[in-house]
């Protein structure tokens, strides 16, 4: 899987990928990322990389040229398109779905915008999607585009230790995770759960499930909305929802 970032801000996206289960991933070319900083494009004696909104308000818009020549310096060496999102509160809402269905498009280029935003030319040129993390405003696309990166990542075979992994996890089946619990067994007077450590695998299993349907009933009701629930789930959730 390989990304490709458009930033002014390279040096934050070095900063955060190259740690723990991404950055192994990336130095063990699991995944690759190629960081570009939009300023080295820029054709302005001093690198400018923004200006004043013809119209006027306030802020600063990102100048469309050193954008299309850091993208042309991605494309120009492919004898493909690789498809191109634009973090912007204006997408489409990010979600484990998209991130499954990006995953299999092996290559993305992530253009980070700041400020007030892009000039609207050179969106309108290059890119493909528009993908948002969340209705607030940030800063910069940056972190946006770190969240997808550590997402989609997370799908790419031999980045987790093992596929299960991420398969039995919160909103991959479209459930709330069970409870956790590791070492000691008793801790600030409280106990694991006995059937955790009584070993009969199936009743684990039926237990965890119990307390994902509780779970997600009782803080994510409209995550169950979306599910069509079997019948076995039906009665250990009426089960889950009678217990004290
Ligand atoms: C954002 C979001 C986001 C808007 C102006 C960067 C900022 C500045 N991106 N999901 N929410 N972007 O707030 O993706 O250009």
């Amino acid at each position: 899987m390989r990304f490709d970032v458009l930033t002014l801000f390279p040096q934050v996206i070095e900063a955060v990928l190259r740690e723990s289960i991404i950055g192994r991933a990336w130095e063990n070319k699991i995944i690759e990322v190629n960081i570009i900083n939009i300023r080295d494009f820029s054709k302005d004696k001093h690198k400018k990389t923004d200006d004043y909104p013809y119209g006027g308000g306030n802020g600063m818009v990102m100048l469309a040229q050193p954008i299309y020549d850091a993208y042309l310096s991605i494309i120009g060496k492919l004898d493909y398109k690789p498809k191109v999102i634009y973090l912007s509160p204006q997408g489409r809402l990010f979600d484990q779905e998209k991130a499954a269905d990006l995953k299999n498009d092996r290559h993305l280029v992530l253009l980070c915008g700041h400020y007030e935003g892009i000039d609207e030319r050179v969106l309108e040129e290059i890119v493909d999607e528009e993908i948002s993390v969340g209705d607030y405003v940030l800063t910069g696309g940056e972190l946006p585009a770190m969240i997808l990166i550590d997402c989609i990542s997370r799908l790419v075979p031999g980045v987790l230790s093992n596929e299960s992994s991420y398969s039995d996890e919160s909103l991959y089946n479209g459930l709330l995770e069970y409870p956790q619990y590791t070492r000691p067994y008793e801790f600030m007077g409280k106990k694991v759960p006995e059937i955790l450590v009584s070993g009969h695998h199936a009743n684990i299993n039926r237990w965890r499930r119990k307390q994902s349907l509780k779970r997600t009933y009782l803080k994510r009701p409209d995550l169950l909305k979306k599910l069509e629930l079997k019948d076995e789930d039906k009665k250990l959730l009426e089960e889950a929802l009678q217990e004290p």
